[in-house]
């Protein structure tokens, strides 16, 4: 017998300041890498993006309408501290007063992201996350917030997706343009850094705000063996602890994990650890662990070769590491307009997987499908197919909460149409519309997709059929 989604369940919806906000110099807000990154040919730049800047009031009438009991978004770095630290902006401070004021008085609960992508470009031209500095800054940036905010904000992540930063930095345009001698090197050095810095921030916010809660928020996905092959199996593995228990063994044990460690000795890639920071990382505990899931990985053994990296032949990002695991196409699954597999099934194994090895209580801060929208004629959007996705998604977290697993939230991708990472804004997500094309801004009007009545009548049931 199915198990009910728990009450009080956070039945929510995210987006990131940099995708939706726009406003990208506005007020005394200063530039991101991102704001600094070129922009992917084809696509819009992030200056104006969906303009909640300007409409977050309406906007969070819209959420109210829609139902939502949480909403996660990020607070930009540059608006607080436009040089990254030193003079805060007081403009910057009271937009994100005025944000978490009305959501508290239409009773939804913010969840913020400390930092989603947008690095002060200020500290990346002092060397970014591969500069120590950096460490302090977020630090201060997060102290600052705690004091700025906690009277209000309970939920806190620290980093969205630093593995896809690692991982995938050029495609997000987080990349460090710095030039070293030994860039993988100084690639885990970065993640070091940053892994160090969330183990300060979930330390002061325990310090500071006793009643607060703090997670990680990485892309987690469960890793599928191309086939039963041994040698699979274990590239298999190894993915999983290079892509996913690397930074979840860091943020809940405060330590390396093995099989990670062994990888990056191979490469002569291991980071400077200085002393202390092994005693910070090992002394500082999330509360819960937050993740995004979009979809699995499959992977088979490589060879060893530097031509054998293998490829999924389309959009979706999945690259190897030669010698240890090559990406691999799963047959058994479709795949959206972009090339991204569909897999609701392996968000119950992802689910089963993270919980059975931490023990701590999930949220899901991202979920979704990227889809070309199309207007009707009569103003309506017919998104079935997200509608579809989101329902079988939500099925099987109440499996998996049938299994045992403790989920407390639910905060699919998009509360509203926004800019997406590096395909543009044609890439729809949101239970939301706004009326503009990919350079056309035309009136930014708001609308309501099918999806929106949807998860609206979802949520006032509690997730029951
Ligand atoms: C995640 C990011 C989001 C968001 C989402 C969808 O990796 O945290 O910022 O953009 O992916 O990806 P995309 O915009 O590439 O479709």
């Amino acid at each position: 017998k199915l198990k009910d989604f728990p009450k009080n369940f956070f039945w929510g919806a995210s987006t990131s300041a940099y995708q939706v906000e726009g406003a990208w110099d506005k007020d005394g807000k200063g530039p991101s890498v991102i704001d600094m990154a070129p922009v992917v040919p084809g696509t819009t730049d992030f200056k104006v993006t969906s303009d909640h800047y300007h409409h977050y009031k309406q906007d969070v009438a819209l959420f109210a309408e829609l139902g939502l009991k949480a909403y996660r978004f990020s607070i930009a770095w540059t608006r607080i501290f436009p040089h990254g630290t030193g003079e805060i902006n007081p403009l910057g401070v009271a937009f994100y007063n005025n944000l978490i004021n009305e959501l508290k008085a239409h009773n939804i609960e913010p969840i913020v992201t400390i930092y989603h992508f947008d690095l002060p470009y200020a500290l990346q031209q002092k060397g970014g996350w591969s500069n120590r500095d950096t460490v302090d800054a977020f630090a201060f940036y997060c102290e600052t917030l705690f004091e700025l905010y906690g009277d209000r904000v309970k939920y806190w992540l620290t980093i969205n997706e630093q593995n896809m930063m690692i991982l995938h930095g050029d495609a997000i345009g987080t990349k460090s343009t710095v030039a070293v001698e030994n860039p993988e090197k100084d690639l885990y050095q970065q993640n070091h850094h940053m892994l160090l810095a969330q183990a300060k921030a979930m330390k002061s916010c325990h310090e500071i705000l006793p009643h607060a809660k703090i997670g990680p928020a990485p892309n987690i996905s469960a890793i599928y063996p191309a086939s039963s092959k041994p040698e699979d199996v274990l590239a298999a593995s190894n993915c999983s602890a290079i892509r996913n228990w690397l930074y979840l063994d860091m943020a809940v044990y405060g330590r390396y994990n093995n099989i990670a460690w062994s990888f990056l000795e191979e490469r002569n890639a291991t980071p400077d650890i200085a002393e202390g920071d092994m005693e910070i990382m090992a002394s500082a505990k999330p509360d819960f662990i937050a993740f995004n899931y979009y979809s699995t990985m499959t992977v088979a053994a490589s060879a060893g070769d530097a031509s054998d990296r293998g490829s999924t032949g389309d959009q979706q990002i999945v690259v190897g590491e030669v010698g240890v695991f090559k990406g691999a196409s799963n047959p058994n699954l479709s795949k959206n307009a972009f090339g991204w597999e569909i897999d609701p099934v392996g968000f119950r194994n992802t689910l089963r997987d993270i919980y059975e090895r931490y023990a701590l209580p999930l949220i899901i801060t991202e979920n979704g499908l990227g889809a070309f929208d199309k207007v009707e004629e009569d103003g309506s959007i017919n998104d079935d197919y997200r509608i579809d996705f989101l329902q079988k998604h939500i099925d099987q977290i109440q499996l998996a909460i049938t299994d045992g697993v403790d989920v407390f939230g639910f905060c699919p991708w998009s509360a509203i149409d926004l800019v997406s990472t590096h395909q543009g804004c044609s890439k729809r997500y949101g239970f939301i519309h706004v009326n503009r094309d990919e350079f056309d801004l035309k009136d930014l009007k708001r609308s309501k997709k099918k999806s929106f009545f949807w998860y609206n009548a979802l949520i006032a049931k509690n997730g029951a059929k």
